[in-house]
């Protein structure tokens, strides 16, 4: 197949005319407030959203800046705040009209309307009901079940909201308890970044901090979603574009708010003065063809550099901090453009335009969401952006770096203070001085391997410190009867999803606060803590009533497990940092005095505090001491073949959901109403397999272990992306992703560019 323009074919598909932001957002906003009968003093609630003395934003993990806007929240960030502040409540009347097999026929919104979880709730068998009991009788119970099970045997698991102190001590508890399997969100999402970049630079995250974007000149976007996904990202981008820096964009699909954007925050731009153009140049890549654009933009910036005398390149950084150049550039000059035009789906002219704007640029960020993390090399596809950047020592000086867009609110923040399966990262021997004891030190379970344990049946009990895992794993007609094998299975919820309906034997259901709501305890109303994309700290104060006198704090719930399964330690003193988290805040001090010395004399500074960031300063802690270049041994980010009727699927997210949870079904921003059972396809491929716009079909996986995956009844839309691909919404797809369809090195689950055929709807 040829490159460029030739792979696509835009007449005749789905596209919104209006921009992302405006109008369109505030009336989403005003939607979800309807529909969730939030009360006008949840506006009042909106106004005090990242900012400090207020409370941090539920929705992503994008920085919150020195300097807020009246109205420090997007239409997302409100959304998520509307949807925990429902005046609609899921109490124990609810459980007794619905037994738990029934509501697993109801979708995931149908699921989480039904409103706040009220009480602490036990699964009964015999009647197939949730019925409440008593918060002692719950974490005894939990207590004596996790005693009689070999401690590796249990899995707590994280969804990336918790905040520090909450993750700090929930971490602490497994390693008392004794194992490390403590897999997070983040192993679904951005762990191919704290692998391959912790390798690779020897920092784990991301080297960009807010202020860096006011200084680039160009910024270099591979698959991240920004309209829906991080939108306050939106204000920076319009800002750097209007003082001249460029933006291109790697993306199978032309995502709105990376196209153009309408800042509701502006009235003239609100009453029609134009849209800002974002990106300057958008090329189409096929999913799973980054490594092959990126080889592209490499090979034109060496070959520059070799026609102008060696200018080009920062030499004096390659050769004073890298590892593996000679390597990396002899492959790229071996690679012939027509494999890089045949793998990315771009022309050689379209990468050219696209390199000048590299080599025009003296300061250069490289952007990267999902599209990069979530494919079976996905750690080459990180490892590619890193060689280009390095090339002209674009990390570790202002105005440029690497900035991966984390996804919830503290998922960097929760592997920082200890939520994490690999105990490399965790100071064990500080934690055994501290605590006295002696610390597990064998690896944990991945997301993945918790999978495998579930099949296998090694894994026996499950926690987990909110999320909807079940849901958001692949192959879940596999994983949901495994599921039910567990002894032990405790969800600490806001709210109802399907994987509550899957229990273990003996199974609770403990309703939490929300972050927006007040915690209070024995020493007053309690503050946390979150870290953002930009490792910046912050204190998140809420303010609003409680849903119900019933909810407890996460820390108060996983302090009061952890009480009922642990013996009695002096230097344990659960109730006490239940009482003030500022003790639970000294805690984390002492265990990482590097970067949160003085914490709780530093968590209201404005901005947030940084708590540093190696790479950021050319200091690479990674094997040889210095960043390194990666000659990939493949082009392709995926393992797949091409094949006749074989398509690459995407899996997204609606601009009207934060992952499994649905708000609705409007995905404004491009242009699909009212439904989610859709496939997106090109028009050409839609003729070429003789269907037509609106026809229902099925979706079958095509993964080599030949198991049948299927999801029936989608209809046919026909959609901007380029051909051989096609596109559908998460989690309502997850069951055609095979288990062992991941990254090789982080075992992120590859949920882009899954192998799929489709079939005639069954
Ligand atoms: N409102 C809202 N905000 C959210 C979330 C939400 O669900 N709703 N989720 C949060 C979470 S946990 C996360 S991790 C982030 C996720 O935010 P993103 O990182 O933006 O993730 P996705 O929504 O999966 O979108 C991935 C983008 O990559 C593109 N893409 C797919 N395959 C490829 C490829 O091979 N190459 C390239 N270059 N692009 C590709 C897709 O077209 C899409 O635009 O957002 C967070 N913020
Ligand atoms: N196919 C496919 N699969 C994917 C992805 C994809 O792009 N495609 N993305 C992956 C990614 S990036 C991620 S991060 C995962 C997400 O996986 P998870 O983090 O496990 O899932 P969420 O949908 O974010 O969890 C929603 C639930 O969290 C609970 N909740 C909400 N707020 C709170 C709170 O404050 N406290 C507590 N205790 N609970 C709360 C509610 O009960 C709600 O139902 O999914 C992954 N799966
Ligand atoms: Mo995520």
């Amino acid at each position: 197949m040829a490159g460029g323009d030739a792979m696509r074919e835009r007449s005749g598909t789905v596209a919104y005319e209006g921009s992302s932001g405006g109008w369109g957002s505030l009336r989403g906003i005003g939607e979800t407030m309807l529909r969730q009968a939030a009360t006008p003093a949840a506006l009042d609630t909106l106004r005090r959203q990242n900012k400090a003395g207020g409370f941090m934003c539920t929705s992503c993990a994008w920085g919150k800046p020195k300097h807020p806007h009246a109205f420090e929240f997007c239409e997302n960030g409100a959304k998520a705040t509307l949807w925990e502040l429902t005046s609609r409540r899921c109490g124990p009347d609810f459980f007794v009209r619905h037994s738990v097999t029934a509501l697993r026929g109801w979708s995931d919104h149908d699921l989480e309307h039904q409103g706040r979880l009220t009480h602490p709730m036990r699964y009964d068998a015999a009647s197939d009901r949730y019925l409440p009991c008593g918060w002692d009788e719950a974490f005894q119970a939990i207590g004596r079940e996790l005693r009689a099970l070999p401690p590796k045997s249990s899995v707590f698991y994280a969804s990336g909201r918790a905040s520090l102190e909450t993750s700090y001590l929930y971490a602490l508890f497994a390693r008392l308890h004794g194992h490390n399997n403590l897999p997070d969100s983040s192993n679904m999402c951005h762990e191919t970044t704290s692998v391959a970049l912790a390798r690779l630079i020897g920092s784990p995250v991301g080297t960009c901090v807010m202020d860096d974007f006011a200084q680039c000149d160009a910024i270099f976007f591979f698959g991240q979603n920004t309209g829906t996904n991080s939108p306050r990202f939106l204000h920076l981008l319009q800002e750097a574009v209007e003082r001249g820096c460029k933006v291109v964009t790697f993306n199978p699909i032309r995502e709105k708010g990376l196209t153009e954007f309408v800042n509701p925050q502006r009235p003239t731009q609100m009453l029609g003065a134009g849209a800002t153009r974002i990106s300057d140049q958008y090329l189409q890549v096929r999913p799973g063809g980054d490594i092959a654009a990126i080889m592209g933009l490499c090979k034109v910036v060496l070959a520059a550099d070799a026609q102008r005398g060696g200018t080009v390149l920062d030499h004096g950084f390659i050769a004073e901090h890298c590892t593996g150049f000679e390597a990396f550039r002899a492959q790229a000059a071996a690679t012939p453009w027509s494999s890089i035009e045949r793998e990315s789906g771009l022309s050689q002219a379209d990468l050219e335009a696209a390199a000048g704007v590299f080599l025009a640029a003296k300061r250069v960020i490289g952007v990267y969401g999902m599209g990069l993390t979530q494919h079976v090399h996905g750690f080459e596809n990180i490892a590619m952006l890193v060689n280009l950047l390095l090339l002209r020592g674009h990390i570790g000086r202002p105005g440029a770096g690497i900035c991966p867009v984390r996804g919830h609110s503290n998922v960097q923040g929760q592997r920082t203070v200890g939520i994490a399966e690999k105990p490399e990262l965790v100071p064990l021997d500080k934690l055994a001085e501290q605590f006295g004891f002696d610390p597990p030190r064998e690896t944990g379970l991945t997301t993945v391997e918790v999978c495998e344990g579930l099949l296998d049946g090694s894994v026996r009990a499950f926690l987990g410190l909110g999320g909807n895992f079940l849901r958001a794993i692949p192959d879940q007609a596999r994983l949901e009867p495994a599921w039910e094998r567990l002894q032990l299975t405790v969800q600490i919820a806001t709210k109802l999803n399907r994987t509550h309906l899957f229990n273990g034997r003996v199974a609770y259901l403990l309703p939490c606060l929300g972050r927006s709501e007040e915690d209070l305890q024995q020493s007053g109303p309690q503050t946390v803590t979150v870290e953002d994309s930009f490792s910046h700290i912050h204190a998140s104060l809420g303010h609003r009533r409680p849903a119900s006198p019933q909810l407890r704090s996460e820390l108060a719930i996983v302090a009061g497990i952890a009480k009922a399964t642990l013996a009695p330690n002096a230097r344990l003193r659960w109730d006490d940092w239940t009482a003030d988290y500022g003790l639970v805040r000294d805690l984390i001090a002492e265990t990482y005095p590097e970067q949160f010395a003085r914490m709780n004399a530093r968590i209201f500074e404005t901005g947030g505090f940084y708590r540093g960031n190696s790479a950021r300063e050319r200091v690479w802690q990674t094997e040889s001491g210095r960043a390194a270049f990666t000659a990939p041994a493949m082009l392709a980010a995926t393992d797949v073949p091409d094949d006749n009727g074989r398509y690459r699927l995407i899996t997204l997210r609606s601009n009207d959901q934060f992952n499994t949870t649905v708000y609705g079904y409007s995905d404004r921003l491009r242009g699909i109403e009212g439904k989610r059972d859709v496939v997106l396809m090109n028009p050409a491929d839609i003729r070429r397999a003789g269907l037509a716009a609106g026809q229902r079909v099925a979706l079958l996986g095509d993964a080599a272990d030949g198991r049948a995956r299927r999801v029936d009844a989608l209809e046919v839309v026909p959609f901007d992306l380029p051909q051989g691909s096609i596109a559908g919404y998460y989690p309502e797809l997850n069951p055609l992703i095979a288990l062992d369809h991941h990254d090789r090195e982080s075992k992120t689950p590859a949920a882009k560019a899954v192998p799929v055929r489709i079939a005639a709807a069954g």
